[in-house]
């Protein structure tokens, strides 16, 4: 058995230089918890951009088995490939937000000499029998580019955000190249068979691959594209929940918080997330549901992403602003309708957050999956939450037996769905979590690894 190559825009750690030592911090996601555990045992390496890899040697030695590659990028290549194509081309054409999608031709040159490096480096750090995988948006031309080079082991590459069907992806000027670098990997993942459809539609219409059910044949190769949804590690998060650390402060904020009921949402801040038609259901809730004037508080954690993109910056302000509006209309002394807090958290924070909410009220305009559904429903020792999710979320597909599904476009009725949460009873919520935490606990970050990668590590 060979090591694992993950190659992916982020780097699995954030690497600190204090007093001459070392420090490493995992980043934020599912990613680095799923594949860490397998790259420490089976040996491998992780290539990646390194934000912060300046002051760092190419290649990082977490241990003699574990090796960080980094892709050194300049200012400018990091503001055309990383905040140009993969944030303001790629990233609101697959979420559906065509007019904010920004096709330049400097964009895309950078994007695929990006591509190129990265191919490079796995290539260059690549030993026989080592099985590659492939991460996201960020480099979908990597697979083919590795092809083209000759390259004849197994590439598994994953897309972590939806794929849009025909009619939106057609607008992208070098979409057939795209999903030609897909095709150079042997298996292909998506989050949904919705994702799975709207790919196959997009290679049949642009490519002359041969389509098979959900198999490829292109370039006298074979290749599987599979929906498998991404797992959490849902036991680490039921221990962090029920932690006595965990109790105990869930106790003190309830006490602080002064209130009956307690609605939670954390998103990275971003227009996909649907924060600001959000905000407005809750202000449309506390208007059309007096009575819980001064009975329920929301919790809103947005925690700061692509800040540099002046699009999110002013999103932020905007945020901010109605925040307050609907702070300042219903907030009464001793009573503040949304506790805000703009940055992360550490994750045993949200195990706090998670086990002291009532509900959780999830709502993007577009997800390919959202991890914090699943984080939310582990998390429900008790069964006392209800979960509010967006049909528009990858995953309301695995969810919808038990969450209160809402258009987040639709203010009034998920106004009505927070009264909905916070009248139900006990006996409706425990059956509605029981059938969520099945599936998450069912489908966690071990099943989709076995799953994706077939066995194979
Ligand atoms: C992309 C796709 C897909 C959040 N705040 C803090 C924090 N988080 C962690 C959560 C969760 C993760 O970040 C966010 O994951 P999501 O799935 O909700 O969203 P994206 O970042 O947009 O992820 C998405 C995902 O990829 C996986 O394929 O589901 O659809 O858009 O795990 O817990 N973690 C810490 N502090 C925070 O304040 N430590």
């Amino acid at each position: 058995m060979g090591r694992l190559i993950v190659a992916s825009n982020r780097e699995p750690y954030d690497i600190e230089f204090r007093e001459n030592k070392l420090k490493l911090h995992k980043t934020v996601g599912g990613l680095v918890s799923a594949l860490e555990p397998i790259i420490k045992s089976l040996g491998g390496v992780w290539v990646c951009w390194g934000r912060k890899g300046q002051r760092i040697p190419e290649v990082f030695e977490v241990n003699e088995n574990f090796l960080i590659k980094f892709v050194p990028l300049s200012e400018k290549t990091i503001s055309n490939y990383y905040y140009g194509f993969s944030n303001k081309t790629l990233w609101p054409l697959c979420h559906m937000f065509l007019s904010r999608t920004k096709f330049e031709k400097a964009y895309w040159t950078s994007y695929r000499m990006v591509n190129m490096r990265f191919a490079n480096a796995i290539l260059e750090m690549y030993r026989s029998g080592d099985t590659v995988m492939v991460n996201d948006y960020h480099l979908s031309l990597v697979p083919n580019i590795m092809r083209d080079k000759g390259f004849k082991g197994k590439i598994f590459f994953f897309w972590h955000i939806p794929f849009p069907s025909y009619c939106i992806y057609r607008f992208l000027p070098w979409g057939k190249e795209i999903i030609e670098g897909f095709l150079g990997a042997d298996v292909i993942g998506f989050h949904t068979q919705e994702y799975v459809d709207n790919f196959l539609d997009c290679v049949d219409r642009l490519t002359d691959a041969v389509i098979q059910g959900n198999n490829i044949k292109w370039k006298g190769r074979e290749i599987k594209v599979k929906a498998v949804p991404i797992g959490i590690d849902a036991e680490r998060w039921q221990r962090d929940a029920s932690s006595k650390n965990t109790l105990k402060a869930v106790k003190k904020m309830r006490r602080e918080l002064n209130v009956e009921f307690i609605g939670l949402s954390v998103d990275r801040l971003d227009y996909t997330k649907g924060l600001k038609e959000k905000l407005l259901s809750i202000d449309r809730f506390f208007d059309k549901y007096p009575s819980f004037r001064g009975r329920m508080s929301f919790i809103q954690v947005a925690v700061p992403s692509r800040t540099k993109i002046q699009e999110y910056s002013e999103l932020k302000k905007e945020i901010d602003q109605i925040i307050s509006t609907i702070n300042g209309a219903f907030g009464e002394p001793g009573w503040v309708p949304i506790h805000y807090y703009y940055k992360g958290f550490p994750s045993s924070k949200l195990a706090i957050f998670y086990r002291l909410a009532d509900f959780a009220l999830i709502t993007p305009i577009m997800d390919g999956l959202n991890l914090v559904a699943k984080e939310f429903v582990a998390s429900q020792i008790d069964n006392r939450g209800a979960l509010i999710l967006s049909k528009f979320a990858g995953a309301s597909w695995q969810l919808k037996g038990g969450a209160i599904l809402v258009n987040p476009f639709d203010t009034e009725k998920t106004a009505d769905s927070i009264y909905k949460a916070l009248k139900m009873g006990p006996e409706e919520k425990k059956k509605r979590m029981e059938t969520m935490k099945k599936e998450v606990m069912e489908k966690d970050l071990k099943w989709w690894v076995q799953e994706f990668f077939e066995g194979l590590i």
